[in-house]
């Protein structure tokens, strides 16, 4: 796509060469190559709503079918992705450089799956794959759950093969909607396709919440992704974990790769290990939010991540 300048490649390449303890914080845009949607800008709305907007403890009282629907989607989509190049980069990374740790926001469970050393990797914002009780005295929950759907009344439905409303029935917005989702629906049923449910126009069925994955040990309780939502505290752990990497010496590279970096506290590492001495390599897709808070040490690689990080890395 872009092509780097030679006198960033060779800066970088001679810094990362002599760098011993390097951080990577990585987000959404890590996993766009894979096919999977980031959560701002156009890729971010699923059935008219900011995936931000589902991503909370609010959305999911008002709404939990809804919100597991989405959650379910998710699910779906990663276990039938693949990690890309640039997930395996990283991978390598870590398995060449002891000192090498990724801090990642994404919850697709991509970077696992392209074998990156587990314990030089952490999940800031859980997985998808983690589910636990909502019941506030249960503490029910359970790790990689690959179960696909984890419930019956939350697979996508196939393309039903119901006669298209008839053409003088469809007028005004709505109706035009209705039919392109016939359509689809047509189209999905004879080529045996799951219907593409994040567009809104495409009816997907109501699900009641005793449908909904239930807790198997308190058996009253609705279960929930093992995500972090905002309000939420991010693991206890991870974050004592990544802390202790962080302060334990001088920070020598810190690689920024397909993220925002608007959310907290993921974002502070950035700053953090710029204070710590590192010197900062963003990898991004978008020029406005790849040079925000760039400063003159810094190297802006603009593109794919899942491109430019076999490129820079190897
Ligand atoms: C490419 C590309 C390609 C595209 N190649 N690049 C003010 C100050 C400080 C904090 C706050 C504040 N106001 C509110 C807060 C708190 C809040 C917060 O940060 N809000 C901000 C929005 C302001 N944070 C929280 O609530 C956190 N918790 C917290 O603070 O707890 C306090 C607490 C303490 C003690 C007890 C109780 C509470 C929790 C944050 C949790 C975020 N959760 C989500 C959902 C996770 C589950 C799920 O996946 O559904 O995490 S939201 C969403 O944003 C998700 C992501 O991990 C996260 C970051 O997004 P990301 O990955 O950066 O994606 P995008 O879409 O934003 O960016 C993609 C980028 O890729 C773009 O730049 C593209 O250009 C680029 N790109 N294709 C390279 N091919």
């Amino acid at each position: 796509l872009n092509k780097i300048p030679t006198k960033d490649r060779e800066s970088f390449t001679e810094h990362l060469k002599h760098s011993t303890r390097i951080l990577a914080l990585c987000g959404a845009g890590l996993s766009a190559s894979s096919g999977l949607p980031t959560f701002r800008g156009a890729g971010g709305i699923w059935r008219n709503h900011e995936a931000t907007s589902l991503a909370t403890p609010e959305a999911f009282e008002a709404d939990p079918a809804l919100v597991w629907q989405f959650y379910s989607y998710r699910r779906h989509m990663a276990l039938t992705a693949n990690p890309n190049p640039g997930h395996f980069a990283l991978a390598e990374l870590a398995r060449k450089r002891s000192q090498f740790v990724t801090l990642t926001q994404n919850v697709d469970g991509l970077s696992q799956r392209a074998s990156h050393p587990a314990s030089q990797l952490h999940l800031l914002h859980g997985s998808l794959f983690d589910v636990r009780c909502t019941e506030f005295y249960c503490d029910y929950s359970e790790r990689d759950n690959f179960t696909d759907p984890i419930v019956p009344a939350l697979a996508i439905p196939k393309g039903s093969s119901q006669p298209l409303p008839s053409i003088a029935d469809n007028t005004g917005e709505e109706a035009s909607k209705s039919l392109a989702a016939a359509m689809q629906g047509n189209k999905a049923s004879q080529e045996g396709k799951e219907l593409d449910i994040s567009d809104a126009g495409i009816p997907i069925p109501r699900i009641s919440p005793e449908e909904l994955p239930q807790c198997p040990k308190c058996q009253k309780g609705l279960l929930r992704p093992g995500v972090v939502w905002f309000g939420e505290a991010l693991p206890v752990k991870t974050m004592s974990a990544v802390d202790k990497f962080v302060e334990k010496s001088d920070i020598d590279l810190m690689l920024v790769i397909g993220t925002s970096a608007m959310v907290w506290p993921a974002a502070r590492y950035v700053e953090e290990a710029r204070s710590r001495g590192a010197r900062v390599a963003v990898i991004n897709m978008d020029k406005q939010d790849g040079k925000r808070n760039l400063t003159k040490r810094d190297w802006f690689f603009h593109g794919d991540a899942g491109t430019i990080l076999p490129d820079i890395l190897s």
